[in-house]
């Protein structure tokens, strides 16, 4: 009998924060699996996104953009089991954080590779060339990918080429495993990037998000009570904003993205209490 060969590998997004890690991850896996904010540091832990197609299997692992504290960088890279490392760029904006990624991934035989980003914004493409040579004298890198994450610009191929560059192994996941946030945790993340996206303030990263529903049930239900736990009256005030319009935009926004997500029409209902 004929033995269909399978290919798997893992991979690492690393990059300072707000360059487009998780945006970047939710274009490659084709959903919004990690939360996506303006705001720096939205991403607290490690978000696996998981690309599947016939015999290969991707294993993309975004990270929070402070990976420097607590060493966490050199944690992670410690744990050899990455074929690859994306390392993401803003444009040319390239300071003493990207300098310091550098120095730590010109040690590690890690083969990387590097993603500009962003070019959606770059008026002069002329700069890339240049820049390109720059980077060249700075790291070691095995291939370039330039493109617009937010935009899906130039990312169609990355999967495919990805694909050819793994190693034959066994899949790691089941074929129908996109991440490894459990769905009352994304539901918690499609809330509270809706709840960043009209409130600019800090006070989104303070809400605890409670949601209720039997544990057991294995698809979710209709309709989902959501309990926001503030610190007071005045930030009630807030998140309910005039005529209710705030918590209504966050509302429909959410229920929106919980439809592209979940292929499911899910009502929810907000709650706002205070600790
Ligand atoms: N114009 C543009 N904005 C982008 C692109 N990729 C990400 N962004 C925006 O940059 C911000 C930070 O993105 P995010 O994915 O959260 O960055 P992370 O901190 O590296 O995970 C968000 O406002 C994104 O919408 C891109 O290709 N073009
Ligand atoms: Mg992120």
């Amino acid at each position: 009998m004929k033995t269909i060969s399978s290919y798997y590998g893992s991979i690492l997004i690393i990059g300072r924060s707000n360059v487009g890690k998780s945006t970047l991850l939710n274009t490659l896996i084709g959903k919004k699996i990690s939360i996506i904010s303006h705001k720096i540091n939205t991403t607290n832990n490690n978000i696996i996104g998981i690309y599947n197609k016939k015999s290969y299997q991707i294993e993309y692992i975004d990270t929070p953009g402070n990976i420097f504290y607590n060493n966490k960088i050199l944690d992670l890279l410690k744990n050899n089991k990455y074929n690859y490392i994306f390392f993401i760029l803003d444009r040319n904006k390239w300071n003493y954080i990207e300098e310091k990624f550098t120095k730590i991934l010109n040690k590690i035989t890690i083969p990387i590779i590097l993603i500009i980003n962003k070019v959606d914004k770059l008026n002069n493409k002329n700069i890339l060339l240049p820049y390109i040579s720059f980077l060249k004298q700075k790291i070691k890198f095995v291939y370039l990918f330039i493109i617009s994450a937010k935009y899906k610009l130039y990312t169609n191929n990355i999967n495919n080429i990805i694909c050819k560059k793994l190693p034959k192994k066994k899949h790691y996941y089941p074929n129908n495993y996109i991440t490894n946030q459990t769905k009352k945790f994304i539901l918690k993340e499609i809330i509270r990037e809706s709840i960043i996206k009209y409130i600019h303030q800090e006070l989104p990263y303070s809400i605890i998000i409670k949601i209720n529903y039997p544990k057991k049930l294995k698809n979710l239900p209709d309709k989902i009570n959501i309990f926001l736990f503030i610190n007071n009256i005045r930030q009630k005030k807030i998140i309910i904003g005039k005529n209710s319009i705030i918590l209504k935009l966050i509302k429909y926004r959410s229920e929106k993205n919980i439809k592209n997500f979940f292929k499911k029409k899910i009502n929810i209902n907000l709650w706002i209490k205070v600790k």
